[in-house]
């Protein structure tokens, strides 16, 4: 039976493409759930793909990800900066985590420097554009193989 990761993204993350390409690109969040799918697929791996603006309903998915999937690829957008309750759900999930980011945080102002998702993750992807998404699944496919 196929493995499964869920891939959380946090506020905001629903406006890419539309606005600041210059950070964030031009792909839109459906244009890399359907990419990230059709990778998942390739590495016999289900890829469930969510957004929610809402901080509650991320630490509900978490917490349902300790129940359904081996691994969580989490960018938690703002809330990355600032919810313990995220740090606390992730640090409750036995699977592999991979805080991912779009742009590189520490590039930017002070306040995206501190991470409350980076103490509750194995690894960390940031500043590789939208193309993140896409790398980190074969990455992530191979240490489930491997653990
Ligand atoms: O670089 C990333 O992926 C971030 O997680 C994106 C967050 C930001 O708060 C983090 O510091 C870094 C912001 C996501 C907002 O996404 C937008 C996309 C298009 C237009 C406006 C916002």
């Amino acid at each position: 039976m196929s493995k499964t990761i869920y891939m959380i993204n946090g506020p905001n993350l629903n406006l890419l493409g539309t606005r600041e390409p210059e950070i964030y690109g031009y792909e839109t969040l459906n244009d890399i759930a359907s990419n990230c799918r059709k990778i998942g697929d390739h590495h016999d791996l289900t890829v469930d793909f969510r957004q929610s603006n809402h901080e509650g309903e991320i630490v509900d998915w978490i917490q349902e990800a300790i129940e359904h999937a081996e691994a969580i690829i989490i960018n938690a957008a703002a809330y990355t900066h600032t919810s313990v309750a995220i740090h606390d759900a992730l640090r409750s999930f036995d699977g592999y985590v991979v805080e991912l980011h779009i742009s590189n945080p520490h590039l930017r102002e002070s306040f995206r420097h501190t991470s409350y998702v980076s103490t509750a993750a194995n690894a960390i992807v940031a500043g590789l554009g939208t193309m993140g998404y896409e790398l980190v699944i074969p990455l992530v496919s191979e240490i489930l193989a491997t653990a």
